[in-house]
């Protein structure tokens, strides 16, 4: 038996059905995803926002950061719930965090979660302290998307091809292509092929479309790339840095992509790409075979998962570099 083919805990059952039972009656309802949303965060607001809108309630859709979705996800918002963070509600009547791992997720709506009549939280990440009146937090999702499936079940809600693609996007891409999904979720990803996904409309944009300049840009990258065999407690460690013009230029779709193609180096467990976001400023993703990277990111001020974790570090590359080391290196 996997952990995700156990039935759900007692506590998220219960939340999950606290929190259909706050969102029935709602009447005006503010979904938030966390600052530079994925299509897990994004696909999750959308997908429960999409149900909530179409029984009649008032609906926006936000997130603090960046300006625009990235341009792969805006399809999945087939209503038009999104809105500009200036346009939440001071005091939401009732607010839904997605896949929000802790509150400074909500970046500048971080307000909006003390102000808010009541909250939800759903999210599946292990390293999330808990917050909100209303928590579904369970670590063995594979997603959030996940638990918001199951909360439109307890819902009564219908499935269809829009919310059923919202849904698809962030367990397909969470998941890494299905790669650490259970059998109940390849069950879920059945359930909404037959509410009409169309799996290649959803997936090449996300990672599967990109201008020929990034061909140049991803080999100066991958040119710069250093292996330390040593690090990460002799389990060996790859990392990559994307410099801020590369980051000014190409869209996440393109970076997102780097650390997908580091990860497979064989001689390393761990890989790493720094992300040039300020002059001495790195948003590092990391992904992992065995090593628990989202302890390392938790340590350093960040969080994420045992095997995909990032973290916003201050410095110069080496000094970044140097510090993710001595994170991933096991105590004693
Ligand atoms: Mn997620």
């Amino acid at each position: 038996m996997t952990a995700t083919a156990r039935p759900p805990s007692t506590d998220v059952a219960s939340a999950v059905s606290a929190a259909a039972a706050l969102l029935a009656p709602a009447r005006d309802v503010t979904l938030v995803a966390h600052v530079q949303p994925d299509a897990d965060s994004l696909g999750s607001a959308l997908a429960l926002g999409t149900v909530l809108s179409r029984r009649g309630a008032r609906v926006r859709v936000s997130f603090a950061a960046p300006a625009h979705a990235p341009e792969s996800l805006r399809p999945l918002d087939a209503l038009g719930l999104l809105v500009p963070p200036e346009a939440v509600p001071a005091e939401p009547e009732l607010l839904v965090m997605c896949d929000t791992a802790a509150p400074e997720r909500l970046g500048s709506l971080l307000d909006r979660l003390a102000a808010a009549r009541a909250s939800v939280l759903i999210d599946h990440h292990a390293s999330n302290p808990g917050f909100g009146d209303v928590r579904i937090l369970d670590p063995a999702a594979e997603a959030t998307v996940v638990l918001v499936h199951r909360l439109l079940a307890e819902m009564g809600a219908p499935i269809d091809t829009v919310v059923a693609t919202c849904l698809y996007a962030g367990l397909v891409t969470d998941t890494v292509g299905f790669r650490t999904a259970g059998p109940a979720a390849h069950r879920m990803a059945a359930d909404l092929l037959e509410a009409g996904v169309d799996v290649e409309a959803v997936l090449r944009p996300i990672n599967g479309d990109h201008p020929f300049g990034w061909l140049d840009a991803l080999a100066g990258v991958l040119h710069g790339a250093t292996l330390d065999a040593s690090a990460a407690g002799g389990r060996g460690f790859v990392s990559a840095v994307v410099p801020v013009e590369v980051m000014e230029r190409y869209r996440v779709e393109e970076v997102d992509g780097v650390v997908d193609l580091l990860r497979t180096t064989s001689e390393a467990d761990v890989a790493a790409v720094l992300k040039q976001v300020g002059p001495r400023r790195w948003s590092v993703s990391m992904r992992s075979r065995t090593v628990d990277v989202a302890a390392a990111a938790v340590g350093l001020g960040g969080g994420g998962h045992p095997r995909a974790a990032g973290v916003t570090l201050d410095g110069g590359p080496d000094e970044v570099l140097a510090r993710l080391c001595a994170a991933l290196t096991p105590a004693g």
